[in-house]
């Protein structure tokens, strides 16, 4: 026995077995060249396996191919008139426009079997080399190798988008209360702060982006007597009509928190008292002035509800960090509770 022979049997069932069961027919081999008797003579070494290949004659039409069809696999001829193979190649991989094409495995062809060739065609992208003249059986082996790893890639990139747009999921759910749908108060702990660094002016441009932050705490009036005489389920229904009325009757750029039960924050920049007492009136006779409507299964009820504001300005000169604003927000309203509710209180600032 000779011993090519003796090799051949013993590589045959490794072949077998490494020969993943692709769905070929619906695996994209773009072949450019500009020699047609080597794209031909390519696209007759390849036709066994059974691939959807197609072909152009040159690098700009291969370019528009390579944007249409989004290979899986691509095998270009280094030296062409129009483009380089190696241009062309960094196109593909490195294409913010494009950036999907990144998966595409990218084999150059070239006649340059030397080193420097090869590191240039590395750095522009490329996954894998054939020189010429190609041998058929390296080539259809070549290509199984690049379309596991394309393959590989392309669901990997899939895997990551279905975990990005989960992670944004979870992300704005973790910042969102379930109840009303208003910023929870983790949202308030992370973004009050920075809101409240927006005061210092910055260092770069010396401009201040805010001349003021004005905080409202919210709380409903006798609350506990809407649970008390109809049930948590009405409660809650209560705590949703006052949130989207306080999101309704604030202004665009105020952020309405649930702070906590029955409480709400609303949070808006560049409000003078003057101005800040002005809102929150519209805010609490956007309560006052009208029943909320339960309609929940059986029960249907009108309810008279208000609620009492506590108003904190914090500036540049006040130096207010966000324990001492919420405190001085929470003292005004408390006032408010004492005054007979139903009204607004501001703290000196
Ligand atoms: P005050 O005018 O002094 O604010 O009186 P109040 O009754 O509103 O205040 P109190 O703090 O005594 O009661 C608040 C109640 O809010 C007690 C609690 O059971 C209720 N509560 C807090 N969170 C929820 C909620 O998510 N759903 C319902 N239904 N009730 C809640
Ligand atoms: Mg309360
Ligand atoms: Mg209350």
């Amino acid at each position: 026995m000779s011993l090519s022979s003796t090799t051949n049997e013993h590589i045959q069932p490794v072949v077998q077995s490494l020969k993943y069961d692709f769905k070929r027919d619906k695996l994209k081999i773009l072949v450019i060249d500009d020699d047609p008797v080597l794209v031909k003579l390519t696209c007759k070494h390849l036709s066994p396996e059974g691939y959807r290949v197609e072909t152009a004659a040159n690098g700009e039409i291969g370019w528009n191919l390579i944007t249409e069809m989004q290979p899986d696999l691509i095998i270009c001829d280094w030296a062409m008139p129009d483009i380089s193979g190696v241009t062309l190649c960094q196109r593909v991989k490195a294409n913010s426009d494009y950036p999907d094409l990144r998966v595409s495995y990218f084999i150059l062809l070239t006649a340059h079997s030397e080193i420097n060739y090869r590191v240039l065609g590395l750095d522009a992208g490329a996954d894998e080399f054939l020189t010429k003249p190609i041998n058929p059986y390296e080539l259809r082996a070549r290509v199984r190798a690049g379309l596991r790893i394309s393959l590989m890639a392309k669901s990997l990139a899939r895997a990551n988008q279905r975990l990005l747009a989960r992670n944004e999921l979870l992300a704005s759910l973790s910042l969102t209360d379930q109840l009303t749908n208003l910023l929870n108060r983790r949202a308030m702990d992370e973004g009050l702060p920075r809101l409240l660094q927006s005061l210092e002016a910055n260092s770069s441009s010396g401009r201040v982006e805010h001349d003021c932050i004005c905080l409202m705490m919210i709380d409903i009036d006798f609350f506990k007597l809407v649970n008390d005489n109809h049930g948590h389920l009405v409660g809650d229904e209560v705590i949703k009509a006052i949130a989207g009325r306080l999101q309704n009757s604030s202004r665009p750029d105020s952020l309405v928190y649930r702070f906590g039960g029955e409480e709400f924050l609303c949070i808006t920049p560049d409000l003078d008292p003057a101005q800040a007492l002005e809102l929150a009136e519209i805010i609490r006779c956007s309560i006052s002035d009208r029943p909320i409507n339960i309609n929940l299964q059986d029960i249907f009820l009108n309810l008279e509800v208000t609620i009492s504001i506590g108003i904190a300005i914090a500036n540049k000169f006040n130096n207010q960090d966000t324990y001492s604003l919420i405190k001085q927000a929470d003292y005004a309203m408390y006032r408010a509770k004492n005054l007979g509710r139903n009204r607004t209180c501001i703290s000196p600032i």
